[in-house]
């Protein structure tokens, strides 16, 4: 990480004032981010924060710092390419269930398969919440909306085996109000180098109050967390089995499913440009890239 050119203070990190519902989960996680930006003392200019569409992925507005808000589901390719071309950046990316596990679905299984460097929160809320409450795909089975007036029918994806299964490096699993956890998990996804995911359980108040309550003690849920000290975090059948326990008894584990290490995408790419410019008389970047196109014709 780049030294801090002066200390962030929240004033300087707040933007527009957010315009989600009272109670919305989706603040904490706001707050969240802004403490542990600060934390990290990471520059106020290397910040980008990278959103697709939603009431979660209004989140570029709410932060003064370099932001897009961009298409439905395909925040996770264009914040790879700001990645890829400029890795001095910190690029978060922000964004729903519906957002990044059904439109951007297949956007997230290459994103992490490259293992770019980037740290993504999806705050899952079960629901579509921007356009007023249809079926997402983590929606339980039997839960009406206005897709799905008589229950969901569809099976819910499993967000964790799946994460497993599409070769994240860092995947973390934390719920909105538990605040405490929720900065720990987010300071080690930023701190990771490569692909960093962290699942939140953000609540709608509005259209799905009540869904994550099995995951608050003080509403007679149970918030259990993971523990690292007997599982071997780099083990992907390790990870795969605890995300099994989780879809079968909620609310499931929280904290790191996986925390593992391999060459970041753009690790290998800056590698070969390296090699090219020294097979080519240092030749800038751009002039590779032009020669590149002209052998292509
Ligand atoms: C291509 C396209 N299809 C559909 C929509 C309509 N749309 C906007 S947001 C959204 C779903 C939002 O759900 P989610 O990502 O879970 O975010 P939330 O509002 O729940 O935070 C949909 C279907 C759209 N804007 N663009
Ligand atoms: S509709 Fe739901 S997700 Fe959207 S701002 Fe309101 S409470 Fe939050
Ligand atoms: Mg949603």
């Amino acid at each position: 990480m780049s030294a801090p050119t002066e200390k962030l203070t929240k004033k300087q990190l707040k933007a527009d004032h957010p315009t989600w519902c009272p109670g919305c989960g989706d603040f904490a996680v706001l707050a969240s981010f802004f403490n542990v930006v600060q934390k990290l003392g990471i520059p106020h200019e290397k910040i980008v924060c990278v959103a697709g569409i939603g009431c979660s992925s209004r989140f570029p507005y709410f932060v003064n710092t370099h932001g897009i808000h961009f298409i439905h589901g395909r925040a996770l390719p264009l914040a790879t390419g700001i990645s890829l071309s400029r890795p001095d950046l910190h690029v978060f990316v922000f964004g729903g269930d519906g957002d990044g596990y059904s439109i951007g679905g297949n956007h997230l299984n290459h994103a992490a398969r490259k293992n770019v460097n980037l740290s993504y929160v999806v705050m899952d809320n079960q629901v579509y919440g921007l356009t007023k409450n249809q079926t997402s795909p983590t929606t339980p089975i039997g839960r009406r909306s206005k897709t799905d007036p008589r229950g969901a029918i569809d099976v819910p994806i499993n967000p964790m085996s799946q994460l497993v299964a599409s070769g994240a490096t860092f995947i973390a699993r934390t719920h909105a109000v538990q605040v405490k956890h929720m900065n720990e998990m987010f300071e080690r996804a930023i701190l990771h180098p490569g692909f960093a995911v962290v699942e939140t359980l953000s609540e709608c108040t509005m259209f799905y109050p009540g869904a994550f309550d099995d995951g608050i003690p003080r509403k007679g849920g149970k918030f259990d967390l993971v523990d690292e000290s007997a599982r071997d975090m780099t083990s992907t059948s390790e990870a795969m089995a605890l995300a099994e326990e989780t879809e079968h008894a909620p609310p499931g584990k929280f904290g790191v499913y996986l925390e593992s290490h391999r060459p970041t995408k753009n690790e290998l790419e800056n590698q070969w440009l390296i090699d090219a410019q020294a097979k080519t008389a240092d030749l800038a970047q751009k002039d590779l890239l032009r020669k590149r196109f002209a052998a292509m014709r």
